[in-house]
């Protein structure tokens, strides 16, 4: 059902600036471009508000980032709303966008169920020409592209994938009537932070659940806990402006830093309690809020993987689930793979209804009509098939549009060459375009709203000193484009990264370029290069 609102077509419009998406980020533009005077127009593919929240349905879905700063920082939002857990759930996220919604008057601007396939930019015009799905044609001066990092799913490659005769959905996309699982045999492929939900979610309802991983998630325990209004009452009353103004000063754009001294300066019992205390406290403390040496230092790393594999292992009762969850030698660096947060998740390889299949020793041969066969021979029967193999990400949800800039060189064509962009914002050649929580951002490192908040504040306020000096147009130059992609490179080059194969770095996508897709130095010096170009009168751009 289409929750479009009655709103006059909007075929050949021209207008200020259009908004790819209304998830966190195409909200906050949409909301502050508006209170600055400028006209704009959402087109949002899903049937309602919420981004990721819209989409990523499956039973068990749930934020990773503490309920009091995954919000939007304006006072007149959070002044009156109040979340009922440390990590709130799907249900919930959705219905603060619906309050969201009304509390901002947004939906009057946003046209849903409406795909962006294209976007050509006119030189003579200075504009964009974009088109849709469902034959809207509008013509913004500005492109933002509020996308997400993750809304081009992955989808395994497998011999007979459309030959299985149960249910089969990727959780991306879980179908809103939802799936019944009780008493079923389910399957799990993947076992990321989307396959450590499912997994934990269906465990105990099934008759049978059977997971194949190739890679163990290197888990943290989220230490959930119900949060009452008089806690809130009172952080909001102290608290929430200082937490909020903190987010810029962190590495991740937490409440929460890493920590500046060397996990090897201080005593083993001091460290073992440090280690026990991120341990207990929850949430990403353990990975975010650890050592800064975790990122570059193999030593350092190697201390925290072996605490938490000692931890995890001792929740494990096989040994043979021990090793193949919580192996002696880690997979990969700590870290260098996005760990997800856990409640229960290692007790349900306890349960005598559960199998779990390494796929890297026993790969999956082929998807039957019955279920999954693997290398040694056996059909694993299944009613139920959940892909959660992830996503083309960070770059997949913009290179999947049809955007062609100022020389017809559509932006997947030059991205697959190699990454380019200018402050994880902008591309050169295509002028008058935005994006943000996305390529060369610290997207993947960064709490959401942190990121579109303080990367959507520089972005309106450039458009505004353009209308200011009367420009219609912005061009990033080629060589500001190339320092930055060293910047970021060199960054990178000097950490771990390169020791997983994740999709910060595209290698979970066969074919794609492996590199960099984020800014792996922290929200302080990301912020410090993007507002010094600012303060330089907009330094790398060319106006006119
Ligand atoms: O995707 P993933 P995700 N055959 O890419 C496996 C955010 N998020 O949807 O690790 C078999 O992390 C793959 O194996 P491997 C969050 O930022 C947040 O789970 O490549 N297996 C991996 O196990 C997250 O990081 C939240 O060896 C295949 C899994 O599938 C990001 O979204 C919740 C395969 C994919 O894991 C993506 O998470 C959910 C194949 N052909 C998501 N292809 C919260 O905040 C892939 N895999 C809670």
């Amino acid at each position: 059902m289409s929750t479009n609102t009655q709103q006059p077509s909007l075929s050949n419009q021209e207008f200020d600036v259009l908004v790819v998406g209304a998830g966190f980020g195409g909200v906050y533009q949409l909301h502050h471009l508006r209170q600055a005077g400028f006209s704009v127009k959402v087109f949002e593919a899903g049937g309602n508000l919420g981004g990721t929240w819209y989409w990523n349905r499956y039973p068990g879905a749930r934020v990773d980032s503490d309920f009091s700063i995954y919000q939007f920082s304006m006072e007149e939002l959070w002044k009156d709303w109040n979340w009922s857990e440390r990590f709130p759930g799907q249900k919930e996220l959705v219905e603060y966008f619906d309050y969201v919604d009304k509390k901002l008057d947004l939906r009057r601007d946003i046209t849903f169920d409406t795909r962006v396939t294209a976007a050509h930019f006119d030189t003579t015009a200075n504009r964009w020409v974009v088109s849709t799905q469902n034959g809207i044609t509008v013509r913004p001066r500005f492109l933002i592209l509020c996308t997400g990092f993750a809304s081009k799913p992955l989808y395994p490659d497998y011999k007979g994938l459309d030959t299985f005769k149960g249910i089969i959905h990727h959780t991306y996309g879980w179908p809103q009537e939802g799936v019944e699982w009780a008493g079923k045999r389910v399957g799990v492929i993947g076992t990321g932070a989307s396959g450590v939900q499912v997994i934990q979610e269906c465990g105990p309802d099934v008759a049978h659940l059977t997971v194949f991983q190739r890679t163990p998630n290197l888990a943290l325990p989220m230490v959930q806990h119900k949060v009452s209004e008089k806690t809130q009452t009172k952080m909001k009353e102290e608290m929430y402006p200082y937490l909020f103004r903190r987010r810029e000063q962190t590495f991740a754009g937490f409440h929460f830093d890493t920590i500046n001294t060397g996990i090897f300066d201080v005593s083993p019992e001091e460290r073992y309690l440090k280690l026990d205390e991120l341990w207990t406290t929850g949430g990403f403390n353990y990975w975010l809020g650890a050592h800064t040496g975790i990122f570059t230092d193999q030593r350092t790393n190697d201390e925290v993987y072996t605490f938490w594999q000692k931890r995890v292992k001792a929740r494990i009762n096989d040994p043979e689930m021990q090793r193949k969850l919580a192996p002696i030698v880690a997979p990969h660096p700590f870290g260098t793979k996005r760990p997800c947060l856990e409640q229960q998740y290692y007790e349900v390889y306890n349960q005598p209804n559960v199998t779990l299949v390494d796929i890297n020793e026993n790969p999956i041969a082929e998807i039957t009509p019955k279920g999954v066969k693997t290398r040694d021979g056996v059909e694993h029967e299944l009613d139920i098939l959940v892909l959660a193999t992830g996503f083309d990400a960070v770059t997949g949800s913009i290179a999947q549009i049809d955007i062609r800039g100022t020389d017809g060189v559509l932006i997947g064509e030059k991205w697959g060459k190699g990454l380019s962009t200018y402050l994880g914002l902008t591309s050169a050649n295509f002028p008058n375009m935005f994006f943000l929580y996305g390529p060369h951002g610290p997207t993947a490192f960064c709490n959401g709203p942190t990121c579109v908040e303080v990367q959507g504040d520089w972005i309106i306020d450039c458009i505004k000193d353009m209308r200011d000096k009367h420009f219609t147009r912005i061009d990033p130059t080629k060589v500001a484009e190339d320092g930055w992609v060293k910047y970021v490179n060199d960054i990178f080059s000097a950490g771990l990264w390169n020791k997983a194969k994740s999709w910060y770095t595209g290698a979970n996508v066969p074919g794609k370029v492996i590199e960099s897709l984020n800014f792996t130095g922290g929200v302080p010096l990301y912020l410090r290069a993007c507002r010094e170009a600012a303060e330089k009168g907009y330094e790398g751009f060319v106006f006119s």
